[in-house]
């Protein structure tokens, strides 16, 4: 006994010396294994006990006891040491220094269709029009039916117009994201007959109604959700002259041309009669002397007036639709829709 503790000491320190000298896990323990394990020296002495006569083995199962005890607490320790120092490394690796100056952000600007939005509602505005607004999921009623579109128009099939589903994923066949601003225009004249039903005469409606619309189409030259503006011109006695008079005027003053050639075309839509399209010529620059459709309208179909309220007898109007995503391009010479709807900074930026 007096040979044993002095050993037991020495084992200890070599113990605690060797699970130093890990620097990782897997070494760690092959270390605890020499002296812990099944075939460790710890283990041996303790199965020893049994050949020390029976005075010893007490003191002795007492004493190898304590030095396991011992080797054990180094091991936690320098696992926990280990651990402690892997998690140190990983923090290091993955720090981000807060005091690195920000890579700057520039303000944003003005989308080329909103700036284009912004500029036909300032004309208008500065000749009467007022501008309205409305939703864009629509009922069938006001986006098709009230504009005087047959039940088997080919708009109204799902080829061409997005359906929502209802709650159980079923499309329903009477609401839909609307295909033209129009149905503003319904709401708008809805509204206004009720505002003035105390009155003899109804006053002028004079509205543009800007505005996202959607149609399933996608290409170079189409995006299923693109732009309109239409405008409308109700009252008693508006002719196709005040309408020639009224697109005319805009077109110079958009595209700041005083000899822009306007041209009205007979043409066909379901909610105008008579209809036309509306094509423009420039008189210099890239596109000098070609005709370019840039818009459609016409005399308000006396079914549309009936379904907004209005008279058809009593009242005319005259309304019209551009698209501002197309009038974007011919005024910056944009040659993919696309570009607009990317989100590309690159592209974007130029015209801020
Ligand atoms: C167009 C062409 C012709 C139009 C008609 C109406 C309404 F609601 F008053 F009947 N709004 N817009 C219209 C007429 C739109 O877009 C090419």
């Amino acid at each position: 006994m007096e040979t044993l503790e002095p050993n037991l000491a020495d084992l200890v320190a070599l113990a605690a010396a060797e699970f130093t000298a890990a620097t990782e896990p897997a070494k760690l323990e092959e270390a605890k294994a020499r002296y812990l394990g099944k075939d460790g020296s710890l283990t041996a002495l303790l199965k020893g006990l049994g050949k020390l006569p029976a005075e010893e083995r007490k003191q002795a199962g007492a004493a190898i006891n304590k030095a396991r005890d011992q080797v054990e607490s180094a091991l936690v320790a320098r696992r926990e040491a280990l651990r402690e120092a892997t998690l140190q490394a990983q923090l290091a690796a993955e720090a981000l220094d807060v005091t690195l100056p920000g890579r700057g952000s520039r303000p944003g600007g003005i989308h080329p269709v909103t700036r284009t939005l912004d500029r036909i509602e300032q004309l208008f505005r500065s000749i009467g029009f007022e501008v309205a607004e409305g939703p864009e999921i629509e009922t069938d009623w006001h986006n098709f039916t009230a504009l005087n579109t047959p039940e088997k128009h080919p708009a109204r099939s799902m080829h061409d117009t997005f359906y929502l589903l209802d709650a159980g994923g079923k499309v329903q066949d009477d609401v839909l994201l609307r295909t033209h601003t129009s149905p503003v225009q319904i709401r708008t004249l809805l509204a206004h007959v009720e505002k003035y039903k105390h009155l003899d005469t109804l006053p002028e409606v004079r509205v543009i109604c800007p505005g996202r619309v959607y149609r399933v189409d996608s290409d170079a030259t189409h995006s299923p959700m693109f732009h309109q503006v239409e405008g409308l011109w109700v009252g008693e006695n508006v002719s196709f002259a005040d309408l020639r008079g009224v697109v005319a005027d805009f077109l110079r003053r958009f595209f700041e041309s005083e000899d822009l050639k306007v041209r009205f075309r007979p043409s066909f839509f379901p909610f105008t009669e008579p209809s036309a399209e509306i094509d423009v010529a420039f008189m210099s620059g890239p596109l000098e002397g070609r005709w370019l459709e840039i818009a459609g309208c016409g005399m308000v179909h006396p079914n549309v007036m009936r379904c907004g309220g209005i008279d058809p007898e009593r009242y005319t109007g005259f309304a019209f639709g551009m698209g501002p995503d197309r009038l974007t391009m011919l005024r910056y010479g944009i040659n993919d829709l696309r570009l607009f709807y990317e989100g590309d900074l690159r592209f974007l930026s130029q015209f801020n």
